[in-house]
């Protein structure tokens, strides 16, 4: 099966598998576990922040940092189409108190920093809002990275009503080599930003929350509350180790492999795709006059899984156990599919 449903679905390599194996580990609840402290030292050097939390999902890692920024009854402003609205089972609001409010995502993610001072209350008129959220990528915009002159204003405009401000970065290298500059630049003007290990990065499990040493201490309690303290998790953290330090360089070869996927998709009949709009390894596309779970299940068939947004948007996404020749054998079987339907 060529998998393009997500960049989750990769497996560990060998060498991710050896390192996983022979870590040195200890109960990192109480302390002791020197993999995950070597990881948390190099993913805040890496992001350019005082210190991180290894915590299992990219999931818990928003919510950690939304119940440290927010108290109950604060208001947190998020994107139309951000992950933490419509991907994280309202952990913010369910758990936390944290009404979401959002602001419009245009169709390459952006938001418009107006929108944000339109939404901000004013003080003295709860609730307040005490967090901003951007996310880059911006998994539902087509995978699109944005730059910091595109986040620049928005961040302003939330320091300006003293608003924290949280990046949702589960694919910030992706954002960073997709704009050819270095994850720490993007992440420099945000409070916090949370990243992945277990999408392009290709570790099995695992994600960080960063920021200022004292939010991490504040962080800390509340990963607990919310069950992730892990005891020898240092098995895992090798992994996201490894994948720090030999899967950020490979992510451009994702993309271009995403380029390659929408150059051939477009060309097909009933794919409406501007392969110019794809910046990183996510590609969308909206399928006109056939049936997007016909399609879906077909291409299935034919040895090649994607996903779907809606009845008729397919997302196709690349990663570290696709290469350039699984990407032609799956135009192939989606041109053989769509004309068939
Ligand atoms: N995204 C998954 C699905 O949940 C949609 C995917 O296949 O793309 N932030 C962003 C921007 C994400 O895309 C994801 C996962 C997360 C957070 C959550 O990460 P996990 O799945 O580790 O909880």
């Amino acid at each position: 099966m060529i998998d393009l449903r997500s960049d989750t679905v990769t497996r560990p390599s060998d060498e991710m598998r050896h390192a996983m194996a022979t870590a040195e580990v200890g109960d990192d609840v109480l302390g002791d576990d020197p993999t995950v402290q070597a990881l948390e030292l190099a993913a805040a050097e890496r992001i350019g922040k005082e210190a991180a939390l290894f915590v299992p999902s990219g999931t818990m890692a928003n919510l950690v940092a939304l119940l440290t920024h927010c108290g109950r009854g604060d208001e947190a402003i998020v994107g139309s189409e951000s992950h933490i609205l419509h991907h994280e089972a309202t952990g913010a609001s369910a758990l936390g108190g944290i009404s979401l409010r959002t602001v419009a995502n245009d169709d390459r993610g952006r938001i418009d920093p107006s929108d944000v001072e339109g939404a901000l209350r004013p003080v003295g008129t709860p609730p307040p809002t005490a967090l901003v959220c951007l996310e880059n990528t911006q998994n539902r915009c087509g995978g699109a990275a944005i730059a910091l002159t595109e986040m620049r204003d928005v961040i302003a405009v939330a320091r300006g009503a003293g608003a924290a401000v949280h990046i949702d970065g589960a694919r910030i290298f992706n954002a960073a080599a997709a704009l050819e500059t270095d994850a720490a630049t993007l992440a420099a003007e945000a409070d916090t930003v949370s990243f992945c290990f277990s999408k392009g990065l290709g570790a099995p499990v695992g994600s960080v929350v960063t920021g200022p040493a004292d939010f991490i201490d504040r962080a800390r309690p509340i990963r607990r509350q919310l069950g992730g303290g892990m005891r020898q998790s240092g098995v895992i953290a090798a992994a996201a180790l490894y994948a720090l330090e030999h899967n950020v360089d490979r992510l451009a070869g994702d993309h271009a492999n995403a380029r390659r996927l929408a150059d051939g998709l477009a060309g097909l009949p009933h794919v409406k795709l501007d392969p110019a709009s794809v910046d990183s390894n996510i590609v969308f596309y909206e399928l006109e006059g056939v049936d997007g779970p016909a399609f879906r299940e077909q291409l299935a068939a034919e040895g090649v899984a994607c996903s779907g947004t809606s009845p008729t948007r397919i997302r196709m996404v690349t990663h570290l156990d696709v290469n350039s020749a699984d990407i032609d054998q799956a135009i192939a079987a989606a041109s053989r599919v769509l004309g068939s339907l």
